[in-house]
């Protein structure tokens, strides 16, 4: 199976790309996990991105916050699939970098998750590869069953738990 590279700006974007990292882990991906920055380190960012197909990546993970041009820097240089994720900042609460994240150019796409959405990275980057796996279709199949169980279970119990609360 194809690998996926996550690529962070910083080390305080960890707790956003430990989400993704479980995910991964969950359906059996192999992954390499990086911190290069679009703006502290370019070269290595760039680096990176020419030569993921060749070291045998098949979906980038990128995620930065404010200024977030990680993901857009990253997929200028590979047309392996890039998904960026727009980590929270502290001064517009992730907007800033959901609009850098989102907001590319004809050309070059960045399939965008939520803010701080590393769960559904995960997810996202296991479809793509899921193309070519049947595998790893079983086992997307097989979560979307359990999660929907799981509401399905909260369904039967959301009238006693309002009667209790009320
Ligand atoms: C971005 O700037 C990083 O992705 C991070 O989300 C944000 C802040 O970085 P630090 O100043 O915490 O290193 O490039």
């Amino acid at each position: 199976m194809k690998k996926v590279g996550i690529v962070m700006g910083s080390d305080s974007d960890l707790p956003i790309i430990e989400k993704a990292v479980k995910g991964l882990k969950e359906f059996e991906i192999p992954y390499e996990v990086h911190i290069y920055s679009a703006h502290r380190t370019p070269i290595e960012a760039r680096d990176f991105a020419v030569n993921a197909r060749a070291n045998g990546f098949g979906v980038i993970i990128a995620a930065a916050g404010m200024a977030a041009h990680l993901a857009g820097a990253i997929a200028a240089n590979t047309t392996i699939p890039v998904i960026g994720i727009p980590c929270k900042g502290p001064v517009f609460d992730g907007m800033d970098a959901l609009l850098s994240t989102v907001q590319m150019p004809t050309g070059i796409p960045v399939a965008t998750v939520a803010v701080n959405g590393g769960a559904n990275a995960a997810l996202l980057a296991a479809q793509i590869l899921a193309v070519e796996d049947a595998g790893l279709v079983q086992k997307l199949d097989a979560k979307r069953a359990k999660d929907a169980a799981a509401v399905l279970e909260k369904d039967r119990g959301v009238e006693q738990r309002i009667n209790e609360a009320t």
